[in-house]
């Protein structure tokens, strides 16, 4: 049997129950197949992909709170360090009930190949929470975060593992983690990015993983001889990574149609509103439907659909295995020509494999969405030279990197005869870096 097959049937086997994490690996590894066998014996000697798929530490701890009713609730925290082969850990914090050690365990070995790919020193890591921020009151929100911290506190630092947000952690969370952070070590340091301007945080940090996504797009598509002026978009979700891939698409000329949350999605013909959609997001945490009460002429649709929704370019901004092949059949009829993942694997491996057969342009999320993490890299320079860079400045390098990531993708796919395939393009590139430092460091 061959080495990838070997590992990925001991990855299952040790991992049982954990559907997302085997999916993630199977993903790398099926595109890694190239490299590897080209360098079988040498990577067997090393251990080199059990130690790749095997967390370098999971630390999972009892988050208990006080709800505004007085009633104790427990949640369960986690962080997964999963490579820190060329970097201190780095990777967001998701806060949403269907959190897990799968899931977080698919998100960390995501984020370790991402991260390589920015070519900047970070290593790859995740963690969060089963706590539901949805309806909860800032004080609870606050008295949650507060209790997350005590205890992550003891793992983390600014050379070590940096946190940042992901799926129900913005602006409001990571400021009541800071603080709590700092309140206990006595350190004002960048253990946290995506932190406000007032506390050092970096200018473009919010808009990074949208904006970041859509130079990407518009990079892939100006390789095949197009780009986004004149396109119509359709984008799931409504949340961070959407809303300012939305902003981005519309300053480049397209026409953004649709956007969703976890209850439905809104159609608007004429383009729509980012300013509604971001009082009713931003400010209100209220829901996308009342968007279609405000704004005369737009559409609301309970429930999913919105993929049928005829586009150009479809950019699932949502959650993990968002878009599944009927979705990605219903793209192609309809004359979708790019898909490019703003969501951590939001398209199932059937829509992927069948979006790349139907010869569309696809660029996967570790790829597309690593401009938050980039710029969250950024936010750590700036702490460490405790200066602050114009947005300009952060704009422009967040542009170079997201080039720079398309450049490593098409490059690595081209020279192992898959052109144009950026899911292995982007796994190759992103393994070639890690593999490399892992093998100067010795079995670690
Ligand atoms: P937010 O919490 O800001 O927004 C998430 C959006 O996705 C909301 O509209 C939410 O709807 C929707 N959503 C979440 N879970 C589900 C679900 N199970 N089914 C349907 N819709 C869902 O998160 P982000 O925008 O930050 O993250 C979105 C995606 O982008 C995630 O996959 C994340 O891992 C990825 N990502 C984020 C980065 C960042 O910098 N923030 C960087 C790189 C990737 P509702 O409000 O109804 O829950
Ligand atoms: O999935 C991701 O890359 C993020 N949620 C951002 C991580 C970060 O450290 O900025």
């Amino acid at each position: 049997m061959s080495y990838v097959s070997e590992v990925m049937e001991r990855v299952v086997a040790k991992n049982p129950g954990e559907p997302e994490f085997h999916q993630a690996v199977k993903e790398v590894l099926d595109s890694l197949a190239l490299v590897i066998d080209a360098h079988e014996e040498e990577y067997r000697s090393i251990g080199l992909l059990e130690r790749l798929t095997e967390p370098e530490r999971i630390i999972s701890f009892r988050v208990p709170w006080v709800d505004d009713q007085g009633k104790v609730q427990v949640n369960r925290g986690y962080r997964v360090q999963f490579n820190s082969a060329i970097g201190p850990y780095k990777g967001g914090l998701r806060f949403h009930p269907t959190v897990n050690q799968s899931i977080l365990k698919f998100l960390g070995f995501e984020q370790v190949f991402k991260n390589s790919l920015t070519g900047l020193p970070i290593g790859g890591g995740k963690g969060g929470a089963d706590f539901d921020p949805k309806g909860k009151s800032d004080r609870e929100v606050m008295a949650f975060c507060q209790s997350f911290m005590t205890e992550l506190c003891k793992y983390i630092g600014a050379d070590q593992d940096v946190p940042a947000g992901d799926i129900g952690v913005g602006g409001r969370e990571i400021g009541y983690l800071y603080g709590q952070y700092k309140r206990i070590t006595g350190l004002y340091e960048g253990v946290l990015t995506g932190k406000g301007l007032t506390y050092g945080g970096s200018l473009v940090r919010t808009q990074a993983t949208g904006y970041g996504l859509v130079y990407i797009t518009e990079e892939m598509l100006r390789h095949a001889g197009e780009s986004l002026a004149g396109k119509t978009v359709v984008i799931s979700g409504s949340g961070n990574v959407a809303i300012y891939a939305a902003e981005k698409a519309g300053q480049l000329g397209a026409k953004v149609v649709a956007l969703s949350d976890s209850n439905g999605y809104i159609y608007d013909a004429d383009g729509i509103r980012l300013d509604v959609v971001k009082e009713i997001k931003e400010v209100r945490r209220g829901r996308i439907r009342e968007y279609a009460e405000k704004v005369p002429g737009s559409v609301y649709t309970e429930g999913k659909g919105i993929w049928t929704i005829p586009c150009d370019v479809a950019l699932p901004c949502a959650t993990q295995n968002e878009l599944h092949l009927e979705d990605a059949k219903a793209l192609v009829d309809n004359g979708c020509i790019c898909v490019a993942e703003g969501a951590n694997m939001p398209t199932t491996r059937e829509a992927t494999d069948y979006l790349l057969e139907k010869k569309l342009l696809f660029m996967p999320g570790k790829a597309a969405n690593a401009g938050g993490v980039a710029t969250s890299a950024l936010e750590m320079s700036q702490n460490s030279q405790r200066l602050s860079w114009t947005f300009e400045e952060v704009d422009e390098r967040l542009k170079r990197i997201m080039i720079d990531i398309y450049a490593k993708a098409a490059d690595a796919a081209a020279r192992y005869g898959v052109k144009d395939n950026f899911v292995a393009g982007a796994n190759i590139a992103g393994f070639e870096k890690v593999a490399d430092a892992m093998k100067a460091q010795g079995i670690v």
